[in-house]
């Protein structure tokens, strides 16, 4: 089934919490990043893992092998299911996040290509695709891949077997979800649920499209 990924990426803890909260019955998890963890510390992934649902951490992660590890360790140990980790990096700094990922029971996706306009001065020539072989290779769980342009998820979709699609951009930044659900593993949302009105009419909405 395509999951509903709620990108919670408010800066204020107790909003968070209250948005995840009433979104929980529709969605499938919660991803965080860099914009909640600073503004509210690494362990709000305690108040939020006691939802019971799995809990993503947008890090992308991009460093070398040894800091790498270091970072997917508090990760995992914060109570995260699963890590996002740059691939550009290389083979051994990725298979550092994956090899932790798994040692904890836990998952690791690659960004194969970004859905941002920007994103196309680097990711393209090929780029994506070795990314996402890479990706595979490396024994990740999955690719992120751009909701933006749904013909590139399909071409990615043919390098990675049976690996999982998770797929941003949705929503504010143009991406059709009714397109989109029917190519990918995991639709990602942030802003088109978590800045409306009623977030978990909005939640509920998007997840009328999982397949
Ligand atoms: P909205 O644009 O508000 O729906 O949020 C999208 C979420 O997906 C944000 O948390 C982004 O950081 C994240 N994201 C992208 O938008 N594009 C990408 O290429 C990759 C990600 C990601 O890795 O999740």
């Amino acid at each position: 089934m395509t999951e509903l990924i709620l990108a919670l990426d408010v800066t204020d803890r107790r909003r968070a919490y209250a948005i995840a909260c009433a979104c929980a019955p529709h969605i499938d998890c919660i991803k965080i990043g860099y914009p909640l963890v600073l503004a509210a510390g690494l362990s709000v992934a305690g108040d939020l893992g006691s939802l019971g649902l799995p809990l993503i951490a947008d890090f992308k992660v991009a460093d070398i092998p040894n800091t790498n590890r270091l970072i997917a360790e508090e990760v995992f140990s914060a109570g995260f299911s699963a890590l996002i980790a740059h691939g550009f990096v290389g083979t051994d700094s990725l298979a550092a996040c994956v090899d932790v990922a798994h040692e904890n029971g836990g998952e690791c996706y690659v960004v194969a290509e970004m859905s941002h306009p920007g994103a196309t001065e680097f990711f393209h020539g090929g780029v994506a695709e070795r990314i996402a072989a890479l990706a595979a290779g490396c024994g990740a769980d999955g690719i992120i891949a751009p909701a933006t342009r749904p013909a590139r998820i399909s071409a990615l979709r043919t390098l990675i077997g049976e690996k999982k699609i998770y797929s941003p951009g949705v929503g504010v930044q143009g991406g059709d979800a009714a397109v989109v659900a029917a190519l990918v593993d995991g639709m990602i949302v942030g802003r088109s649920i978590y800045e409306a009105a009623d977030p978990a009419a909005a939640a509920a909405g998007y997840a009328g499209f999982r397949r």
